[in-house]
């Protein structure tokens, strides 16, 4: 497995109570996830969807598994179909199944079953600003998130808008599994740096692979 500039040492970063850094976790599914990426933005493509408030996220986004998240002018809600196709979101790839139930497994988080993968990518000076993930219906669950391509500095506040969040970086590769108290901590991502990642070129890709339905119910 290649290292290379933008690739750090395999050592965790800590981490607040319900969160884990996997460092490099994801190099070995690195083939798997490219191919993958390849062809769920072939027949779902990324997009820029719009707030509740009518504003272009900067962000592109699309999903795969039974369930995508979307937002457009009526709110957020996760949803069976593509809204700009009609037709399923893409299958969640077993590859990509199986790293998020190793990830969250190795945090301690036995038994995740994956229903929803959004996938978000980042252009240099793209953002996310700070929000809590509570449109998923078993929060017990954790989410798994992959970050690929350019680094990014991941914003973890608290449970209130007011805690001035720690700043996590991230590079091509690393997994966090954020369950627990961790779950509903406020988060985002800073502007993403210019750059050009050897294997994504000018953008970071990130998939959170979240579980939307309850526990009992087994989507497919
Ligand atoms: C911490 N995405 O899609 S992933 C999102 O890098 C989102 O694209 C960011 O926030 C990204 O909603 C961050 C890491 C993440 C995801 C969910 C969390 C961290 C979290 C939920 C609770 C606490
Ligand atoms: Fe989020």
């Amino acid at each position: 497995m290649e290292r290379d500039l933008f690739t750090r040492a395999a050592a965790p970063l800590p981490m607040p109570a319900g969160a884990a850094h996997l460092a490099g976790f994801a190099l070995a599914w690195e083939e798997a996830l490219l191919k993958e990426l390849a062809r769920i933005t072939a027949a779902a493509p990324l997009r820029h969807m719009v707030t509740p408030g009518g504003q272009p996220m900067s962000v592109a986004m699309t999903n795969c598994g039974a369930l995508g998240w979307v937002s457009d002018r009526r709110g957020y809600r996760y949803v069976e179909r593509d809204p700009e196709s009609g037709a399923p979101w893409p299958a969640l790839p077993d590859a990509i199944r199986e790293l998020a139930i190793a990830a969250a497994r190795h945090a301690g988080y036995a038994g995740f079953e994956p229903d929803a993968c959004l996938i978000n990518r980042y252009a240099p000076g793209a953002r996310m600003s700070l929000h809590q993930d509570r449109d998923e219906q078993d929060q017990a669950a954790p989410i798994v998130s992959v970050s690929l391509g350019l680094p990014a500095v991941f914003l973890f506040g608290g449970l209130t808008r007011r805690e001035r969040p720690l700043r996590v970086p991230l590079v091509h590769c690393d997994v966090v599994v954020w369950g627990g108290p961790a779950r509903l901590a406020y988060h985002g991502v800073a502007p993403v740096a210019d750059g050009h990642h050897p294997k994504l070129g000018p953008q970071r890709i990130n998939l959170t692979l979240r579980r939307a339905r309850p526990p009992n119910i087994n989507a497919r």
